[in-house]
């Protein structure tokens, strides 16, 4: 039987044999799913073995809870609205290092590991970016034996899925949980009451002070369910929790004693509606009272977890040393009143000392630069929801704005500017300005952001406090992105430079002599081939769509967003077709091209939607069009996900990163394509600007204008329609979405677009028009030498190790954190 040989330290302490996880796999298939192998779904195969899998993670993860427990040293809570996990049994054979076994076992068993894992439903609990990057975090928390838990909500519905209908997007419902997960924990026991509403009294405390007392008018329970977080190369487990709502007997005490039992029961429904659903926007969120009420649901629930694990006796003022709660964006920020509420209204500390730990125990990171981001909460509604926090915040405002006046005297303009609550259009709580008075640090995700979040949005911030703000350049973790997406070429890095580089991706520069080894060349173009190959077949099996292999794959996936500029590269779709029709160029002189859209526009977003009809109708014609045949092709597989990006980000050739500057705070699918042998053709915005540095401008398609150079087109008066003008290959372009050809010759069915593009152009597409077009013929001509571009792919592998979210939590935890690791002991 085969023995898997202990070479480096694993998620699992039992050493299992081919035999062992057998048994335990059956096991789980009779005694847990209830049926025999000869009748078991797939589901139920899925099932029996990701809790095979799971088991043998248990005793490393209690372990590791001890351990951690037992050192009570400072413990990292991430507090995030949204985890984009992905697939989940991938990522666990790889870190118990059972792989090899779970295949052999089922093998023995006639059945096939990759049909039983094709199966699994991602748990979507995010909207993108944002999402994708607390799960790459937690997952290198947990590699660097860091004690943490990520703290955040069990959505019932994750991201909608969306299908198109006759080119235009419809949402479905994800429900992920149909048929449970068999990753999740439930412990109903240690539920946490979570209130909302009602009032405030003043009132007299046994020691004769006087007291603030909220009454609250609802009560909600958060039930917790733990996922592992097993570290890759360590015994180390940590711990997710998420919290589900569920009713209380007394939620609604008003209704309850009434007596009205079918209002009682519809109450409860209301109740359980907390944690139904994920809200769908990325980057511009909705100021729903429902989501408000997610935020402080789940973060109360989060500190009082934390708080009843401390010792009896504990002395609050040490706070700071035990915990370090970490605000993803701003959702998380109403736990910063919730602290000062429980310290000073439940534990009996002065506002000061309250105020003195709550400032040391948080830490805001910001993932924006649009204003229509930045969340602000009208105080009507805050004052509804929760009159206490609101009379806190005040609170921490004033305290705040006499600072602002002591150092500013006379300076009233400046203090209506940082003041946290705004007066118009309406009186609203800033969040961003909470979180930044309430934190010790602040930081943007990509060195131009946080540059811009000093010298801009935060500028009268900075100014008062230069010491708060840092930035920590996102990463993304090369075990889901290298390892598990890309397998052969995780195998030509270990035959070249030799295992190791998984949790030391700096390593990746060894690869750099190798870039002029041409026997090295040609296995690098094999293993993208070969995803190349792999995506085409998965794609005709998903969505029936056939493309040929061997072509350019020019990839543009992320949120359809106008500041992403989606619009710029279907421009240049239809700007080939125009001089194709035109006969300007001859299609035979075309480079071979596969481009492919994955985007989700938000359900109340028009002009997103509006531009996914576009791109679909655009397909439609390009794709049928004989001239073009053979030529180029657009692909727009519906419901992009971190299942399908795994497959896809592999095959790219070319990473489109193609936002505005001074838009995109990072972007972390950029660093994922450069990791996995892309070339990026982008703009210098967010971490692009990191990228080009590293990989070297040679290895870069640069265009576009720069953010000063933004800025000053923007001073001076945008005006698109000159560009138009000015530009006869635009004007074909433009003209020929306007001529009807792709919709059926109805010439107004893209006006909404397309009269923006001209009168109002936010996001400046036809300004940086002309250089993105020079860029792609630059692309044309770079992909013609084969040779001369495996080069450049080689370098940008080598380039990008910096971009391991190892290295971005190393940073959080020299400059912000300040956590020791708790190596676990096997
Ligand atoms: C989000 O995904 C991001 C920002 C934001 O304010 C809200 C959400 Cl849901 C994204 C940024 O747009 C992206 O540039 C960045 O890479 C990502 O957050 C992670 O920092």
């Amino acid at each position: 039987m085969l023995q898997v040989t202990e070479t480096t330290e694993r998620s699992t302490s039992t050493p299992a044999t081919v035999d062992s996880f057998k048994d335990e796999f059956l096991r789980q298939l009779r005694y847990e799913q209830g049926v025999e192998l000869g009748t078991a779904s797939r589901d139920d195969l899925f099932q029996a073995l990701a809790k095979t899998v799971r088991n043998y993670m248990v005793d490393n993860w209690l372990t590791t809870v001890e351990t951690q427990k037992a050192a009570g040293s400072k413990v990292v809570a991430y507090l995030s609205a949204e985890y984009l996990m992905g697939p989940q049994l991938d990522n666990a054979l790889l870190s118990t290092g059972l792989t090899d076994v779970a295949d052999a076992a089922l093998d023995s068993l006639g059945l096939s590991l990759d049909h039983v894992r094709a199966t699994e439903v991602e748990p979507g609990l995010g909207n993108g970016g944002l999402g994708r990057l607390a799960a790459c975090f937690i997952d290198s928390l947990a590699t660097k034996n860091i004690p943490t838990i990520g703290y955040g909500i069990r959505y019932e519905y994750g991201i909608f899925r969306q299908t198109f209908v006759d080119g235009r997007q419809v949402e479905q419902p994800d429900s992920w949980l149909t048929n449970g997960t068999p990753w999740e924990i439930p412990h109903t026991e240690q539920a946490v009451e979570v209130r909302f509403g009602g009032h405030t009294e003043q009132a007299i405390d046994q020691t004769g002070r006087s007291v603030t007392r909220w009454i609250p008018g609802e009560t909600v329970l958060a039930v917790p369910y733990n996922y592992m977080v097993p570290g890759y190369g360590t015994a180390n487990v940590n711990t997710l929790r998420l919290w589900s709502a569920k009713a209380t007997n007394a939620f609604d005490l008003h209704i309850f004693n009434s007596g009205d039992y079918e209002a009682a029961v519809r109450a409860q429904t209301v109740a359980e509606n907390i944690s139904k659903v994920l809200y769908p926007e990325d980057s511009t969120p909705q100021g729903k009272e429902l989501r408000l009420k997610q935020q402080y649901f789940f973060v109360a629930a989060s500190i009082a977890d934390f708080l009843r694990t401390l010792p009896e006796g504990f002395d609050l003022k040490k706070l700071p040393e035990r915990i370090v709660f970490q605000l993803n964006d701003t959702h998380p920020v109403i736990g910063v009143p919730e602290l000062m509420r429980i310290l000073v209204d439940e534990r009996g500390l002065s506002w000061e000392d309250a105020w003195d730990i709550t400032r040391r125990s948080f830490n805001y990171t910001c993932h924006t630069l649009l204003p229509e981001a930045l969340e602000v909460w009208s105080v009507d509604l805050l004052g509804r929801l929760l009159p206490r926090h609101l009379e806190i915040i005040y609170r921490i405002n004033e305290q705040f704005l006499a600072g602002i006046r002591a150092t500013y005297p006379g300076d009233e303009l400046r203090v209506r500017r940082m003041s946290i609550i705004q007066e118009r259009p309406e009186r609203a709580v800033r969040m961003a300005f909470l979180a930044t008075v309430g934190s010790t640090k602040v930081n943007g995700v990509a060195s131009l952001h946080s540059d811009l979040l000093r010298d801009k949005v935060l500028d009268d911030f900075s100014a008062y406090w230069p010491e708060k703000f840092t930035n920590v350049t996102n990463g993304i973790t090369p075990r889901r992105f290298v390892q598990l997406s890309n397998p052969t070429l995780a195998s030509l890095i270990d035959e070249t430079i030799g295992a190791g580089w998984l949790n030391d991706l700096e390593r990746l520069k060894e690869l750099e002599p190798y870039a002029e080894d041409a026997s090295f060349r040609k296995a690098f173009r094999e293993v993208k081939q070969g995803n190349k190959d792999r995506f085409v077949s998965l794609l005709a099996q998903r969505d029936g769509i056939e493309l040929a292999s061997d072509a350019l794959f020019d990839v543009m996936v992320k949120r359809l967003h106008e500041y992403k500029r989606q619009m710029l590269k279907l421009l240049h779709v239809v700007t080939i077709y125009d001089r194709v029709l035109k006969g300007e160029i001859k299609a035979a002189d075309l480079t071979p091209r596969v481009v492919v859209f994955g985007a989700k526009a938000a359900p109340g977003y028009k002009m997103a939607k509006e531009i996914i009809f576009l791109i679909n109708s655009v397909a439609n014609v390009v794709n049928n069009a004989p001239e073009l045949e053979g030529r180029l092709r657009v692909a727009f597989p519906a419901n992009y996900n971190v299942t399908l990006a795994e497959k896809l980000i592999p095959a790219a050739d070319l990473s489109e990163q193609i936002s505005l500057a001074g838009k995109e705070a990072s972007g972390t699918g950029n660093m994922k394509f450069a990791l996995n042998g892309a070339l990026t053709i982008g703009t210098l915005d967010g971490a692009n600007v990191e990228i080009h540095d590293l990989v070297g401008g040679e290895n870069f398609f640069l265009f576009g204008m720069t953010e000063p150079e933004v800025q000053s087109l923007s001073d001076a008066g945008y005006h698109p329609t000159s560009f138009y003008e000015g530009n006869a290959s635009l004007r074909g372009a433009i003209d020929l979405i306007s001529s009807g050809i792709f919709s059926g010759g109805d010439r107004t069915a893209f006006e909404f677009v397309i009269s923006d593009l001209l009168y109002k152009d936010r996001f400046m597409v036809l300004a940086d028009y002309q250089t993105y077009i020079e860029a792609q013929d630059r692309v044309e001509a770079a992909y013609a030498d084969q040779e001369s571009w495996s080069r450049m792919a080689i370098l940008n592998v080598a380039r990008t190790g910096f971009f391991s979210s190892d290295r971005s939590i190393q940073d959080y935890l020299d400059r912000i954190w300040h956590a020791p690791a708790v190596p676990i002991r096997k």
